[in-house]
Parts: C-alpha cells; structure tokens; sequence
C-alpha cells in the first residue's frame, strides 16, 4: 500500500522520488523504491530512538566557568576555545564509570528500538580506534573503542546501533573554511578535497568496523561542502553498505530546522526536524524530530531546564501521530554516566511504553487529524481491519468520548492497558464512547477501537 503511495507521489511528481534515488530510468527507479522500502521498514517499526552527544565536550559541561550559553557540543565554537587550548582535553577523557549495557538497557526499557551515538562531533574527537586519526579515544587515558563496546551492548539488548558523524570538523588541517576568530591556525596548505578523503576513509571504518543501521550526518551547512559532494558521499556510503539508512543532512537539501528535504533530486532517506515536531507533520515522506531532555545537546551541569516526563510522553505520541519518529538526545556526563535527570525520565516513560507500547510501535499516522482531547496513531490489521490508538491526554468528565471523522465500521473498543470492552454508539460524524469516571493515566490513556475498513 505505502509503496504504491509512495509510487503515485513520484509519478504525480507530488514529491520528488526519496532522493536517494538518484538519475536512474522507471524500472531502476522501480527497484530502488522497493529497496528503499525494505530499508526503511525496521525504522519505521521503532518510531522512537534515543540519541547520545557524547565527547570531550562533556569535560567542560561539567566544570567550565565562563559563560554559561556556551556549554554544549559546540563549546569549542560557541567559547572561541583554541585548538591546542582544546586538545589537551583528550589528556582528562577517562569515563571510568562508562557501561554501555546500562545505557542500551535504558534505551530498551524505555521503549527505545535504536539508539544514534556521536561518533564525531563537530569537535573532531573520534570515540572509535581510528587508524586514520590520532584525535581519538585511543589517545585518551581511557583506551577503550566506545563504539565497539555501545554496539555490542545494543546487539545484546536488540537494539539497532546507529552512529551520527558531522562533516563539519573543527579539528581536522584539511576542513575549511577555518573558523573567523582563529585568525592564528593558518589554512596554508589546507586541502578540502583531502578532507574528503579523510572522511571517506574514518566512515569506511564505521560502516565496516560497527555496522551502523543508521548514518546520521550532520554539519553540511558551509559552503565548503557542495551537493555535488553530498550526493557522492551518499552513493559511497550506499556503496559500502546496501541497507544502511542515510538521513538528509548527507547533502545541501535541509530546508533549516523544519528538516523537510527541498525538492530538487536532494539526497537523504528521512527530513530532520530539529527540536520542532512540524504541526502536520511531513506528509508523505519518512522523518524523525530529534530533541533534547533539556537545552543542551551534550553535557551541561548548570542546565536545569528539563523537559517533564509528561510533556516528553506526549511529545512521542504527538510525533507518532503524524506519520514520524522521536530521537530523544542524551549528554552523558563526564565520568560516562546519564544525568540522573535522564535516567529519570528514561525510566517514567518506559513506564508509559510498558503498558501502551503497541500504540507507538509499528503505527502510522492518524486518519483523523488531532481530536481536541489527544492524539491518534493507527495501524493496519490486514483482511480489512484496521486499529485507532487514541491517545487521550484530556479525559472526558461527563464519561463520553466523542471521536469525530472515523471511518469504517467500528467493532469493538477497549482500554489498552488491562482490555477492558467499552460501549460506544455511532452518529453522523464518528462515534460517542462510554468511558469509565477516571482515566488510566493522566499523561495519556489509550482506547484500542477495530473498524472494518470503509469499501474501497
Ligand atoms: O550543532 C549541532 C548540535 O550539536 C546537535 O548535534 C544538533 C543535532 O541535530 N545538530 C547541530 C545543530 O543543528
């Protein structure tokens, strides 16, 4: 059904093809979509990934005294750090109390199905045994591949492994341009097309080394970096790997923080909201909002400005709502454990998941718009049927739940956590269900309705 959809759109050059299609001719193209359809499929089964910003960048989280707007990932930018002033951070890198099983374990309870690591950041530190680089964790006093050891976890807790990597490099000779204050690091000499190469090389490593389901680029947007470029970096990494999924800021198409990919033969399997979920979401084609806890990306001991476990619930279910998927960021902190801020709202939404899992997972997009009382996701049950997940954050006090613009024949309904059958009766536009007085959680509590689809 979706590639059909997807066919149509294509034809009526509604939406370009996913632009990981490339120039190839109708029965090419035919074959791609359906490799990109078994690409995407596991992806869009999760619906929710936690992301990680994890790097040197968390020493300075921790401790650093100046101005406190420039903590994050970016410190090094954001503080006009120089570079030998940030190096010598790769002397203090030594998470002892780094367990990767206790952060993929959070995942999993959590409801998580992937978990997306910063391999490189814009920093340029590589948390991998990179024989291409001398700035990585082997030259720390830490001495242990983090990748090897977050992979490897993932696997044991049926997690997808997947790596973010940022073209933009603040440490490496090669990357230009050089920032405007680093009026004393001359760019004499500086190859970009070197740098490349050196990309190429370190994702080769990646891809290879730790079989990443994702390549979630990012920092594509100087104008160093071309869509030439970002076009063959896609086709290379393809070429090393033919399920792996590549997100839309391998290339120059990011219509900015809203992430949908502009039209124009743009390559990237997914659109990259960052910290916004579109209001109707991004109709038609795969994305993911990526957001963080609180403010920061990576390690920030003086941000308090956490995000509640309710509105991060509801953040979830109103992304899924609209056809996407939530990558919700963790900083770990220095010593390489998750703030406990993090863990606490790991675990309160893993409390929600454990009981209403089946609402998220493997859902689509609502067919009836958002109700006033909540949200709605779906899923198809084949011979026919189908099922509304609705998601109700405002519980009904005159015990009525009024659903409008339902389609279909309903069956039956019941209360997802602990099936409990309700009544319901039909009217013109949808259909008013009897409700027990208290809602089965505050945050939001899910009715499971079957229909019989509507004749084609
Ligand atoms: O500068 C980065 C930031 O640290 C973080 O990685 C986000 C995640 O999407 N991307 C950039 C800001 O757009």
């Amino acid at each position: 059904m979706r590639t059909l959809f997807a066919l149509l759109l294509v034809i009526t050059g509604f939406v370009t093809a996913p632009s990981s299609f490339g120039a190839e001719g109708s029965r090419s193209k035919d074959k791609a979509l359906v490799d990109h359809e078994a690409r995407m499929a596991w992806w869009r089964e999760a619906r929710f990934g936690m992301f990680v910003h994890w790097g040197l960048y968390a020493i300075p989280g921790e401790e650093w005294k100046g101005n406190p707007g420039h903590i994050d990932a970016m410190i090094r930018g954001f503080a006009q750090i120089p570079l030998e002033e940030y190096d010598k951070y790769t002397n203090r890198f030594n998470p002892v109390k780094f367990n990767a099983d206790t952060w993929a374990g959070l995942a999993r309870r959590a409801g998580m199905k992937y978990l997306v690591i910063t391999s490189k950041h814009h920093e340029g530190f590589a948390l991998w045994d990179s024989k291409v680089s001398d700035f990585d964790v082997m030259a720390t006093p830490f001495k242990r591949d983090i990748l090897k050891e977050v992979s490897k976890a993932c696997r044991k807790q049926d997690i997808r492994f997947c790596t973010y990597y940022s073209i933009l490099d603040w440490h490496h000779p090669d990357y230009l341009p050089r920032r405007d204050w680093e009026t004393s690091r001359s760019a004499e000499g500086a190859d970009f097309n070197r740098y490349r190469a050196f990309l190429k090389n370190q994702l080769k490593e990646i891809v290879t080394g730790y079989n990443p389901g994702v390549l979630w680029f990012d920092g594509e947007w100087e104008q160093t970096w071309t869509h030439e470029m970002g076009s063959d970096l896609y086709d290379y990494v393809r070429g090393l790997n033919k399920q792996i999924i590549i997100n839309n800021r391998v290339d120059k198409g990011r219509r900015d923080s809203a992430g949908q990919t502009l039209p124009g033969g743009y390559r990237g399997d997914f659109g990259t909201p960052e910290q916004e979920i579109p209001d109707q979401g991004l109709p038609g084609v795969d994305w993911e909002s990526c957001m963080t806890m609180n403010c920061c990306w990576g390690w920030n001991a003086r941000d308090n400005s956490w995000k509640s476990t309710e509105d991060l619930i509801r953040k979830l279910i109103d992304v899924v709502s609209k056809g996407g998927n939530l990558l919700l960021n963790v900083g770990p902190r220095a010593d390489g454990t998750f703030p406990d801020q993090a863990v606490e709202r790991l675990e309160g939404i893993g409390r929600w998941m454990g009981r209403n899992s089946e609402a998220i997972h493997g859902t689509q997009a609502s067919p009836i718009g958002k109700p006033a009382w909540g949200r709605c996701t779906q899923k198809q049950l084949g011979r026919g049927k189908s099922r509304l997940y609705l998601h109700v954050f405002d519980w009904p006090k005159d015990g009525t739940l009024v659903v409008s613009g339902v389609a279909g024949k309903p069956l039956k309904a019941v209360m997802l956590d602990g099936g409990e059958s309700l009544t319901f009766a039909q009217n013109a536009n949808g259909l008013n269900l009897k409700v027990p007085a208290q809602p089965k959680n505050s945050i939001a509590t899910v009715i499971a309705i079957d229909l019989a689809n509507p004749k084609q």
